[in-house]
This record gives C-alpha cells, structure tokens and sequence, in this order.
C-alpha cells in the first residue's frame, strides 16, 4: 500500500489556494457583497479554504463576461477549437495526478478512483469532442431543380450550466467539453460542496481559452444558481442534481422559454438471473464485482445500482457470496492506494445516508452487512465515512424507492423474468439498470423491457464518452456523452436558396 501526498502534506502534487473567488472574464473577481463560505474536506472535516459567496450581481457580471466573448469564440472554425479542447486534453494529462488529489481531496473519493477513471474519462471527453465537432456535417435538401435548403449547425450563444458534487471535475467537463466544442461560451455554477476543484482545473486550462469563454460563479443553490438559471441572457440550462430541484430549474427556464437538459436521481435495478450461478467461473466472479459496484464512488453516484434483484434459485448463494465480496471492500484514508471506499462528500449527505440506516430498519429490512458510520479514528475522525451496507428487504419500502446516495444496496428476490421487469420498472425514476445473464435472449429482452436510459448487460458503471447517457422517467430529460449531445448545444439554420433566374 501506498499513500499520495494530499494537499498541505510534503510531496503534495497540488496545494489549494486559501481562498476561491469567482472566475469572470480570465481573472479572480471577488464576490460583489464581499461574502465567503468555508469548504471543508471530507476525508478529516476541516476547512481547507473559503469560497466567495456568488449571488444575482456576481452572475450578472459573469453573463456580461460570457456575452463579450461568445460571438467571436462561436465565430472560430471547428478545427481552431478543437484543436484548444486537444490541448485542453493534453494539459490535464500532464497534470493527472494533481487534478486526482484536487478531486479526491474535495470530494472525498479514493484516490485510486480519481487516478484511475475520473480524471482520465475527463480527458477523453475533451479528446471525443474535439473528435465530434470536426466530424460534424450540415445536411443539404435539395427541393426542386433549382432550390436548395441547406442546414447549418449554430452556436446557441451563452449557456448556463449547474452541477453537482459526486464527480466535480468530471461532471463539469460532461458539461463544458461539448457546449465549447460547439461555441457556446459558458457560465457554470459549480456545488457549494466542491467548488474548488474546478478552479484548480481552470488554473490549468486559463491560457488556452479566450477570457470570458469560461466563467464560475461560486455560491449556493438558491442564492448564485437559481439567478443563473433564472437569467433571460441564457440560451439554455443544464443541470444536474436532485430531482427535486431539477423541476425547480426547469420552472426557471419555461420563465424565459429556454431549453433545459436535465441529468437527474436514480433508483437503478441491477438484475442477477439464475444462470449466473451455474458455474464457479470468471463470469461469476465478474457478476459478484457488478454487485459490489453500488459502493463505487461510496455510492454518491446517479446510477448507483441501489436495487439487486437476484432470482430465486441462486438467491441465497448468491446472497452469501456477494455478502463475503462486500466484506473485502477496503475502507480507509482515500489517499491510501488500496483504498477503494472513502468518504461521503459533505456532511448532509453523511446525515442523509445514516437517516436511511434508521428509515431502513424501521421498515422491517434486515440488514446483511455494514449499517453505520465507519470509524476510522485519528486523523479521519472527522470524516464522513459510512460502512458498505446491503438490506434484506421488499421493493415497496422506502429504502427501494427514494435515493439515497449512498454505499447502500437493496435486496431482494425475484421469480420470473416478468417478475424482474415488474420489479426494475417499479420506480419513479429511469436512468441506469444492470443486467447479468449467460444468455444473450434474456440479457436483450431485458435490456429493451427495462424503462431506463442506460441498460449495462453483464457491466456495470462504464462510461464511455461515445455512449448516450440520460433519463427515463423522472431520471431526465436530454443525453450527456455521445456526439448527440451536440444537439443541445447547438441550433439549425435553414437557409432556404432559389438558385433559379425565373421571377417567383
Ligand atoms: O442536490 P441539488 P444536493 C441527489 C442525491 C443527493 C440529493 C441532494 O440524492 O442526496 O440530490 O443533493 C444547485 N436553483 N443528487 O442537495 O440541490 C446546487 O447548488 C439553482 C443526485 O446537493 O440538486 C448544486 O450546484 N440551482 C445527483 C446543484 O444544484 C440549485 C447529484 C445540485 O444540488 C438550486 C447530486 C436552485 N433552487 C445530488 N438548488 C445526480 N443526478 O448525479 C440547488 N441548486
């Protein structure tokens, strides 16, 4: 085992700055009332720097920055700004490492996750969409003999963009690679929970972008986010976030009738069937490590497959072998290279995740493994750990039906094939679902049955950038990843032409 140095510690590959204001216009503006909060890590619960407090006026100075530079920013070619988001790519591979202990170091996540796919899936979508935009053709209708419409891809102009805090440098680039790519010049807001690292991420990227193409507006939800996403000097919102205030966002926007693509909670189904169990193999193995995935990210994941259904005639072998894989998941300083659960990213969210251990039990679901609060002593006393849970339970119960957020699975069996459907589709919401089967049959008529977005089939929690990612259901609106994605950043111009010398 290996430690990497976090931020104040010697051999630190990044050290945060002691104090965060807005990022307007390629420079540090302080916030308009002079106003800051504290940013706390989660791996110990101490501040480690103050963040400005953003409001209507700061987001109104960023707007104005964002208008100056989008007519010329959308007016470059797409090879120019393609080749910006490959340096963009380039640099942040230089300094992977340091944007992995700005993450986890914000965030709270294993420093192995944010070395291993955080960071790298955020370059590669930088890479994608420089790809993307160059690829990308207009479409030419030919009326008549003489008469042609032609259809150009536009710029929308200035985008707004809200995020969240399970990934912050890898959702604000799910967000900004494609909106650059195609033009767009962007506000973003990120989470009063992790709003550092995404300037540490800027401070990497400022002389490779236009000033004003890039503005953040630090602040909380109600005080910076609903002004940005209020603004009739935005083309469109994008969001991700609770459900909850996703409706929220969308009233804001129907205000000045402004698109909104919205990525939102989750209440993924991941369904083991019997065949899984009929030989002790590699697939086997594959599918226990699939089950386990609902700890990823110590849960704090849209996807998080937070509902196992496991059929009948393997359920309790299965069950105890899937107890035994979540037994080995290694909790400890996220900065430990071992390590593969670390810390809730605030402390709401902590007191949210231990709410559900009580709602669960009270319930009546019997509780497999784990069930409270990690403690880890010394120094991560402080910290917002929580043991790997897995309930016992039935898909009418609170703890199968609302997010939690958390490292925390529900289980319970199922009979039929019909049964498993009924069961997944049994939700408010629609984004992810896992599938495990050795037959291709029922892995596809599952996959085409279930009411989500995102069906992985004997995977779980890859994300590509070349594969659409969104919403059934109450899980959203509109794609993130995928160069159909565009879409939402873009407009059509018809031009209609009459090439013909005869008089209408
Ligand atoms: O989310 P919010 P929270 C779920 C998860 C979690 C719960 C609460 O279940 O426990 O949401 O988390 C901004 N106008 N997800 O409270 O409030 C806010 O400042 C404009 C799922 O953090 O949705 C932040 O930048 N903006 C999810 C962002 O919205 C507002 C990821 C998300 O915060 C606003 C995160 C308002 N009125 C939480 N209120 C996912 N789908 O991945 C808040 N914000």
């Amino acid at each position: 085992m290996a430690r990497i140095a976090a931020p104040g510690e010697s051999g630190a590959k990044m050290n945060y700055q002691s104090r965060y204001d807005h990022w307007i216009g390629g420079e540090f503006v302080p916030p308009v009332r002079g106003q800051y909060f504290e940013n706390p890590t989660p791996v110990t619960g101490q501040n480690f720097c103050e963040i400005a407090r953003g409001t209507a006026e700061d987001v109104e100075a960023a707007l104005d920055a964002a208008h100056a530079a989008a007519p010329a920013w959308g007016r470059t070619s797409a090879g120019d700004r393609a080749n910006i988001l490959n340096r963009i790519a380039d640099r942040m591979e230089q300094n992977l490492e340091a944007l992995a202990v700005a993450e986890s170091w914000e965030n709270g996540k294993p420093i192995r996750e944010s070395m291993a796919a955080d960071i790298p899936l955020a370059i590669d979508h930088f890479r994608y969409f420089a790809g993307a935009i160059r690829a990308q053709e207009g479409a030419l209708s030919e009326i008549d003999e003489d008469t042609v419409a032609y259809h150009f891809h536009e710029p929308l102009g200035v985008v707004a963009q809200i995020i969240p805090w399970n990934f912050p440098i890898l959702m604000a680039t799910w967000k900004l690679a494609p909106a650059l790519a195609a033009g767009n010049a962007v506000v973003i807001k990120p989470a009063e929970q992790t709003p550092a690292s995404i300037h540490f991420w800027m401070s990497l990227v400022a002389d490779l972008l236009p000033p004003g193409v890039v503005n953040i507006v630090n602040g909380f939800g109600v005080e910076a986010g609903k002004p940005l996403a209020s603004s009739a000097r935005v083309a469109k919102v994008a969001f991700t976030g609770e459900t909850t205030t996703g409706r929220l966002i969308m009233q804001y926007a129907s205000e000045n009738i402004k698109p909104v693509t919205l990525e939102l909670g989750g209440k993924s189904p991941n369904i083991f069937f019997d065949d899984v169990s009929s030989a002790r193999d590699d697939f086997l193995d594959k599918a226990l490590e699939g089950f386990t995935m609902f700890a990823l990210n110590q849960g704090e994941v849209c996807t998080c497959p937070s509902r196992a259904l496991i059929q009948e005639g393997h359920y309790s072998e299965f069950l105890d072998a899937a107890v035994d894989r979540t037994r080995a998941i290694v909790q400890g300083h996220p900065f430990d290279t071992d390590t593969m659960i670390g810390a809730q990213a605030s402390n709401d969210q902590l007191e949210k995740i231990l709410s559900y251990l009580d709602i669960g039990q009270q319930e009546g679901a019997k509780i497999l493994i784990g069930g409270s609060r990690a403690d880890l002593g010394g120094e991560l006393a402080g910290g917002y750990y929580v043991e790997p849970t897995i309930f016992e339970g039935n898909n009418s119960m609170r703890i199968f039906q609302e997010e939690i957020f958390g490292p925390v699975v529900s289980v319970a069996p199922f009979g039929t094939f019909d049964d498993a459907i009924r069961i997944a589709n049994d939700t408010l919401y629609g984004l992810g679902a896992g599938v495990w089967t050795r037959d291709s049959s029922t892995a596809y008529r599952a996959g085409r049955a279930i009411q989500a977005g995102r069906v992985w089939t004997n995977c779980y929690h890859a994300y590509p950038a070349h594969a659409a990612f969104g919403g059934y259901k109450g899980s959203g609106i509109g794609r993130e990843n995928h160069k159909m994605m565009l879409d939402h950043y873009q407009q059509t111009k018809n031009l209609l032409v009459s090439y013909s010398p005869r008089k209408l």
